[in-house]
């Protein structure tokens, strides 16, 4: 709380090893959240993901508000090489005490990687940062989970990776807040964004509805970066104006008590078998004795019987 980056940094690591006193210590952060501004930034591999979050941080500064980042790597420990990139690039954000910077990767499952990156957006929006931006790659579940503790997700797509409208998936509207059409520097842009405007125009738009602007933007030299986060300030004005944003608020709770509901209740009943229990549930089902829906029944009310 004092804007201790070391002690950030030793606490998002035992976030990351779900060590008990993390729990503690984002009991007693946890009153202190909610006033960080929390954006997604997602898109397919090498489309400038972190180049972008580099230069938005720094129209950030220039605006003299603060930034935290989170850079989420579902596909480590194999690309290590991804990270190791990012973090010479991001060394030049380093020393200025009003940004933090931190890789989140893959220790266990991704619906673990999910809570830990949660909680390390907690940490840092109970820390004060005003803007929280979390670097996600891709579009599956875990990302898409990911992106719903945002409140402004912005989509990426460069010319050659999503310009062909099949390649863009109905899914990233569902998530897409803002459009950043970057790598405008190369020839395609255009086609692009117009396969993008096609797709928002075949969605239908409704009166008041947030329509997702398409920003062009060249990363490397900081073309349209303060216009891009100018429109993502201008989502989450919508959303405090709109009376959005305590919905979201709500619906994020939910999904989030949901979950961890879900992981509470199995790691309980898993603590609770006897040694060899699940594995001979499993030799059963493996040899078709049972069924996995049976099987999981019996484990589910066992006791009771
Ligand atoms: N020509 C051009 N290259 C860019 C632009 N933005 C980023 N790049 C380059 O594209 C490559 C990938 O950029 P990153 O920022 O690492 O992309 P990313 O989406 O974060 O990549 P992953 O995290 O690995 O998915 C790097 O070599 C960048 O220098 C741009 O606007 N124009
Ligand atoms: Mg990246």
């Amino acid at each position: 709380m004092a804007g201790d980056a070391r002690a950030l940094a030793r606490l998002i690591s035992l976030v990351e090893d779900e060590d008990p006193s993390a729990r503690a210590a984002l009991a007693i952060l946890y009153p202190r959240t909610g006033r960080a501004h929390l954006v997604g930034i997602t898109g397919a591999p090498g489309t400038g993901k972190s180049t972008l979050v580099n230069e938005m941080a720094k129209v950030y500064r220039r605006r003299e508000l603060t930034v935290g980042i989170v850079a989420v790597d579902p596909t480590s420990p194999f690309s290590g090489g991804a990270i190791l990139g990012d973090r010479v690039r991001m060394r030049e954000l380093a020393g200025d005490p009003g940004i933090f910077i931190r890789s989140m990767a893959t220790r266990g499952s991704l619906g673990g990687l999910a809570r830990a990156t949660s909680d390390a957006v907690k940490v840092l929006d109970a820390a004060g940062y005003d803007r929280v931006l979390i670097e996600t790659v891709g579009a599956g579940q875990a990302e898409v989970d990911i992106a719903k503790t945002a409140h402004t997700t912005i989509v990426v797509e460069a010319p050659g990776f999503g310009d062909d409208i099949q390649a863009i998936k109905a899914g990233i509207l569902e998530i897409a807040d803002v459009f950043a059409v970057n790598k405008a520097d190369r020839e395609g842009a255009d086609s692009t964004v117009t396969a993008l405007e096609m797709m928002l125009d075949l969605n239908g738009t409704q009166v008041g509805r947030w329509r997702p602007p398409i920003i062009k933007t060249v990363a490397i030299r900081g073309d349209g970066v303060p216009d891009l986060v100018d429109r993502v300030e201008a989502h989450y004005d919508h959303l405090r104006d709109s009376g959005l944003l305590a919905r979201k608020e709500e619906e994020r709770v939910r999904d989030e008590l949901v979950a961890l509901l879900q992981h509470e209740l199995t790691q309980a009943l898993l603590a609770s078998l006897r040694p060899g229990e699940l594995d001979e549930w499993v030799r059963r089902v493996a040899r078709r004795e049972a069924d996995p829906y049976a099987a999981a029944q019996s484990l589910v009310h066992r006791r009771s019987r």
